[in-house]
């Protein structure tokens, strides 16, 4: 192998955002545009040499170019081995568990996560770090600012490697392992749940639909669910996963499994009914005439943890994102267990998981996840609500029921204003923020005082690092909250998000449509950002 060096310029647009750098397939095809990513990324690390390094996408379209181009570069920068998913395939939990049970430097995942896929879609770079998980931000950081001045990367003229071939292979000095993507995952799963109650539910006629979304669950979720487990062939839908995931979207929500949420609410539909995302780390779940918002779904599954062998022992604490709703955080001051409240993004909760103060973990946006891995789950979120179900002997309804009646009901809704233009976006944002020190004290309307109001800053309790400008919160006295960000996934003009809450009681109403229980805050929200008249939209682009 011959190692070059080869000159280059820099791209004034690689800013990793919430969860990697994501960007159009187009923009990822420019000569070079990969390449310098790459090279910075192994530019800020240290002490890799002879080291591991796992990578793995969701094997959306561009994803073995990348790779081929990745696993040079890694050969040239002196990397040891490389483990790599048979066809580039690694979900992205798959990934982190992967890093973690082979003690790997690191890793990279390459995936644009829920974004469509194929040509004119999104492809996405992510590096985690040793302990499986998303990069912090001190390192995000130092890859952005060596992309504004890398001149050159290492690269060989190394044949590619046969993918698709399990076992040992060469580039250049550089071993590289193609392993079976499902196997590690499919084993660490066995010793958390207790999968002979999962079998014996299935063998009693319990129905259940899982839809891969032609993503990279697909493969996982045949041989977990079907395979081992025993549910009929066909529980699993969508199981191939497709360069362009069949043309769809391949986000887990009530728009994009619309078929699927009907098949649940009818007569005749299953027991229980799930989806996951384009990289896996997403879940859907909803069960005969029941829907679980994710933010329910994490109060839910904490509360219930115990039932899995995994974490019969209890858990020591739970964290979730700023936007996601309080639901856990009554299930933890119950529990008298630690809460914690991060910025939007896995990668905050690795510390906490990292220093065994947090032992689940989740985010409104449907991810959920414990100390398993380093990573949001949908398959292991999946697999703990069959073995709750399994083990309480209850439908997904009943068991919801139960949680509101103990603990209230958190009602909950998010409200996305896509591909609106970023200086109206940014201005409504600095407006609002500029708005905020007046407050607390206001009432508006009969009920709603507000307690307090401010831009959400992270403190790491772990190591003490300080991330600002995490989202406006608008907080009543009553437990309402409006929150409202902008993502930091899109990958076209800017993505508003509005995150609307309202608590009621144990003993209060638990059966109203969220939108109804909701308007009031909609109404308000409106009125303090001007939202609909600025952006000239009069409704969401997706209501979760
Ligand atoms: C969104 C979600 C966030 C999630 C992120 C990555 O980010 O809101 O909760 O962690 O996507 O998820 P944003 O910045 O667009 O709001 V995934 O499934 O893309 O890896
Ligand atoms: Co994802």
């Amino acid at each position: 192998m011959t190692i070059k060096t080869v000159q280059t310029t820099p791209f004034n647009d690689q800013k990793p955002g919430t969860s990697g750098l994501r960007k159009r397939v187009t923009v990822y095809q420019q000569p070079n545009y990969v390449e310098n990513y790459i090279q910075a990324i192994f530019d800020s690390l240290e002490g890799f040499a002879g080291k591991t390094l796992v990578i793995g996408g969701d094997g959306r379209f561009y994803n073995d170019v990348a790779i081929q181009t990745t696993i040079r570069i890694a050969a040239a920068n002196g990397f040891g081995k490389v483990l790599v998913g048979r066809g580039g395939l690694l979900s992205t939990p798959a990934a982190s568990h992967v890093i973690r049970h082979h003690q790997a430097f690191g890793g990279l995942v390459l995936s644009a996560s829920h974004n469509p896929g194929g040509p004119d879609g999104d492809f996405g770079i992510k590096y985690n770090i040793g302990n499986g998980g998303p990069a912090p931000e001190k390192i995000t950081d130092a890859v952005f600012a060596r992309t504004k001045v890398i001149d050159s990367y290492k690269t060989s003229d190394a044949a590619d490697v046969a993918l698709d071939k399990i076992g040992t292979q060469k580039s250049g000095d550089m071993v590289v392992e193609v392993i079976d993507p499902v196997a590690d995952y499919a084993d660490l799963m066995r010793t958390l749940f207790d999968f002979e109650g999962i079998s014996r539910l299935f063998a009693s006629g319990f129905k259940m639909k899982f839809d891969a979304m032609h993503a990279v669950t697909g493969p996982y979720a045949h041989a977990i669910l079907e395979g081992i487990l025993g549910a009929p062939i066909g529980t699993v839908i969508n199981g191939t996963p497709s360069p362009s995931f069949n043309n769809g979207h391949p986000d887990p929500n009530l728009v994009y499994c619309k078929d699927m949420y009907d098949e649940a609410m009818s007569p005749n539909g299953p027991d229980f009914a799930a989806a996951s995302d384009g990289d896996g780390d997403r879940n859907l779940i909803i069960g005969k005439n029941r829907f679980v918002t994710p933010s329910d779904s994490l109060a839910i599954l904490a509360a219930n943890a115990a039932l899995a062998p995994g974490y019969a022992a209890g858990i020591t604490g739970i964290a979730r994102s700023m936007p996601t709703s309080a639901a856990a955080d009554r299930v933890a001051e119950k529990m008298g267990i630690e809460m914690h409240e991060t910025p939007t993004g896995w990668k905050f909760f690795g510390n906490l998981l990292d220093a065994g103060r947090v032992t689940i973990c989740g985010e409104e946006s449907a991810g959920t996840g414990s100390n398993h891995v380093r990573e949001k789950d949908g398959l292991w979120a999946v697999l703990l609500w069959l073995n709750v179900v399994a083990s309480r002997k209850q439908s997904v309804d009943q068991i919801v029921r139960e949680h509101w009646a103990t603990y209230g009901r958190n009602y909950y809704t998010r409200h996305d204003y896509e591909e609106v233009d970023a200086t109206i976006a940014n201005q409504l944002v600095d407006e609002l923020r500029a708005k905020l020190p007046g407050l607390p004290g206001q009432n508006f309307g009969e009920d709603l005082q507000v307690a307090f109001a401010d831009d959400f800053t992270y403190h790491d309790p772990v190591d003490g690092s300080t991330s600002a400008k995490q989202g406006i919160r608008i907080g009543f006295t009553d437990g309402s909250r409006i929150v409202i960000r902008l993502s930091g996934t899109g990958t076209v003009g800017a993505t508003l998000r509005l995150y609307l809450e309202s608590y009621e009681a144990a003993d209060g109403r638990h059966d109203l449509e969220t939108q109804l229980a909701l308007e009031p805050l909609i109404r308000l929200a409106d009125e303090l950002t001007g939202l609909k008249q600025r952006t000239g939209r009069d409704q969401p682009t997706v209501i979760t």
